[in-house]
């Protein structure tokens, strides 16, 4: 089956690899750093969602009950972000659950295995529909400036953390409108650091990983990128004011409230 003729999917790769590009570009994927993955069964009939397998199916350590049939393409284990952005589907595949939720099979382009952070994207993605949240994306990477920031033990607190980088710049209260949540340091890829992931989900769209990374959920991808790429911006005028000898002043509590009935903003703590 050509994919090549299912637009609205080839147009939803284009992005996946012009946001993987942004990731090498800012610095932020260095090596296999990071992975993405996207939910593409609405944008496939049921015709493609249905292809032959290019591989037995491979046992999930939990059963992912929300996500039986359901399509997504996730980056490859290994797999550089600037090569992804090159060549999404020689980097990358589309996997399919199985209905039972318990295994996945490859079944385009190639036989392409998927991130070691695979379980972990999974069991967010089962949560985010069982909550019947529209998130469909999941991106995960290393941006330098706010991985810095949790190697401080005060900003390891999701309130004082969210409250300074919003206080940067009214946009970000604006971007990030459920503010950050922080998972103290997991082994990378373990369930453990999923589970502890998925809690933080329940109140935000951005979690930061101690010492590791950060992950962000949303509706479309450019938006996942943008909202952390906003939260780095804010970190760079936190750190440009510290390095010229100042504690930056911030915007004030009654400031960020008042953008709330401004923009239509979820109240949020
Ligand atoms: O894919 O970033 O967390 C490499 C990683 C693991
Ligand atoms: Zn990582």
């Amino acid at each position: 089956m050509n994919l090549q003729n299912n637009t609205c999917l080839t147009a939803e790769i284009d992005r996946i690899a012009e946001v993987a590009g942004y990731l090498w570009h800012r610095g932020w994927a260095e090596r296999n750093g990071g992975n993405i993955s996207v939910n593409v069964t609405a944008l496939m009939s049921e015709e493609e969602r249905s292809m032959p397998p290019l591989c037995a199916p491979v046992p999930l350590p939990e059963a992912m009950t929300m996500l039986g049939g359901q399509v997504f393409y996730v980056t490859g284990t290994g797999c550089r972000m600037r090569y992804v952005s090159q060549e999404p589907f020689s980097h990358g595949s589309l996997i399919r659950i199985a209905e039972d939720g318990n295994s996945y099979v490859i079944i385009a382009e190639k036989p392409v295995a998927p991130t070691s952070e695979l379980p972990s994207h999974l069991l967010m993605h089962n949560y985010l529909l069982e909550k019947g949240r529209k998130n469909r994306v999941v991106l995960h990477t290393h941006p330098t400036d706010l991985i810095g920031l949790t190697h401080c033990q005060p900003f390891l607190d999701s309130d004082k953390l969210t409250r300074t980088l919003w206080s940067m710049i009214p946009e970000c209260r604006i971007i990030v409108p459920r503010g950050i949540g922080i998972v103290p340091y997991e082994i990378p890829g373990s369930m453990a650091l999923a589970r502890a992931t998925v809690r933080q989900l329940a109140e935000h769209d951005v979690v930061f990983w101690e010492k590791h990374g950060i992950l962000a959920t949303g509706e479309d991808l450019i938006e996942c990128f943008d909202a952390i790429d906003t939260l780095s911006k804010s970190a760079q005028i936190y750190f440009s004011a510290r390095m010229a000898g100042y504690e930056p002043e911030g915007m004030t509590a009654g400031q960020l409230d008042d953008l709330v009935p401004a923009f239509g903003l979820e109240k949020f703590q």
